[in-house]
């Protein structure tokens, strides 16, 4: 790590804690100095040392059209010279919202709040108010923000850390939730009944790494939640304006009742969202007895950056030619893999993947646990080396943005391949 970097993260350490805003950042789970940035551009960030990285973590998912795309620099630097936050409507929300109605039909309001955390909160809350009901079912490995009744056995960094049961929670609050394997329908049938308000699901799970839904599991979620009275929440902050315009369910084909977005819909900024059908969020304040709120909700930079990175996504060829382009990524990892002899696989859902260092398959958190982690720490630390910048946690998904070109791909083949012949000399033999 360079030297800049070092010094800053010292300094950091005595006024942040463990020096970082969000705990993934810290490269706890692979050891080391974490590199502060300076700045990006494109599908390259560089850091306080002026090293160049090939960016594959993209701020966690937001940045679909690269770093600094002009459209979106210019729709923020337009809303900043018109005022910053007024705590009051704007046009710029109704827009954001019409975008987001027409892209997701399962969505026919939607609110906007600060993060996915807000979002998923919201959710949660209401489901509740809908249907009168207490319990939640969630799945072991999955993350929706740090909202006190999730952290039960939750992924990212809960998972990354070992504290998947935050502490400071009450135990009365996670009773409430019940964690079950992803992937798995039977078990989700032994749980549910009717005390259950919701079941909250990443449709693609991030937060384990890269998980697709098996054959038939999201549809199998949507039927027992039917049956059962239960509401489905698809968390897609991390999926929605990702995997597809119209985000995972419209892949899938699932309508679910509740979903929250994030990150792509701020372009980079703070944002979230819930929405639903008009019959449930018309439960939500002012209209209904639900009560959310927030100061900066609906920010209009935000908005800006949001309304901005979708108007360029939609009706673009940007899904095919990533779709094109992270396949010829798996594709090349997996040849490098098999030439070096080190048991990997590769999960994807277009743009969004993880390297498991396991034959696989990885379906869920315990077979995602599988992977070793030596391994995983020596990948990242190399790669970063060869100038890529991976998520620094095997439990997290990479993402490939609009600027990473055909050559950025086939450099990033040609370092793994370089990479992985080191970890077959040091581990394989
Ligand atoms: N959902 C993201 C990681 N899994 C958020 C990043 C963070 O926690 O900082």
């Amino acid at each position: 790590m360079g030297k800049n970097s070092e010094t800053l993260f010292q300094r950091a350490q005595e006024t942040i804690p463990g020096g970082v805003n969000s705990p993934v950042r810290a490269f706890k789970g692979v050891g080391g100095t974490p590199l502060f940035v300076d700045m990006a551009q494109g599908s390259r960030i560089f850091d306080a040392d002026n090293l160049q990285y090939i960016d594959c973590v993209g701020s966690w998912g937001p940045m679909i059209l690269g770093h600094g795309h002009r459209y979106v620099v210019e729709a923020v630097k337009k809303a900043a010279t018109r005022g910053f936050s007024y705590g009051a409507p704007t046009l710029g929300e109704i827009e954001l919202a019409e975008m987001i109605v027409q892209a997701l039909p399962s969505i026919e309001m939607v609110r906007l709040v600060n993060s996915g955390t807000e979002a998923t909160m919201s959710a949660l809350r209401l489901a509740r108010a809908a249907t009168g009901r207490k319990k939640i079912i969630k799945f072991d490995g999955g993350y929706h923000g740090h909202v006190d009744s999730l952290l039960v056995k939750a992924g990212s960094g809960g998972a990354t850390f070992n504290v998947p049961d935050s502490a400071g929670v009450p135990k009365e609050v996670t009773e409430l939730t019940i964690s079950v394997a992803f992937n798995d329908l039977d078990a989700v049938r032994t749980v549910i009944d009717k005390e259950v308000a919701a079941v909250i699901v990443e449709p693609v799970a991030g937060n384990m790494g890269c998980v697709p839904p098996s054959d038939g599991f999201l549809q199998g979620l949507r039927d027992l939640c039917t049956e059962n009275g239960a509401l489905l929440i698809f968390d897609e902050v991390m999926t929605g304006f990702r995997v597809a315009y119209g985000g995972a369910q419209s892949i899938f084909d699932i309508k679910p009742d509740i979903t929250t977005l994030g990150k792509i819909i701020g372009g980079g900024m703070p944002i979230g969202a819930y929405g639903a059908s008009k019959e449930l969020m018309q439960l939500v304040s002012p209209l209904g007895p639900m009560y959310q709120a927030g100061t900066l909700s609906g920010n209009p930079v935000a908005v800006a950056a949001g309304k901005a990175t979708l108007g360029v996504l939609k009706n673009s060829s940007i899904y095919a030619d990533l779709e094109e382009r992270s396949g010829e990524f798996e594709t090349g990892v997996v040849k490098a893999a098999e030439k070096h002899g080190v048991p990997l696989t590769v999960n994807r859902a277009g743009s969004m993947w993880t390297i498991f260092f396991t034959e696989g398959p990885v379906t869920d958190y315990e077979s995602a646990n599988r992977s070793n982690r030596d391994k995983f720490a020596r990948f990242f630390h190399l790669m970063l080396g060869e100038g890529v910048y991976l998520p620094p946690s095997q439990l997290e998904a990479a993402f490939f943005s609009a600027a990473h070109a055909k050559k950025d791909i086939l450099q990033l083949i040609e370092r793994a391949d370089r990479v992985l012949k080191k970890i077959a000399w040091e581990f394989e033999k």
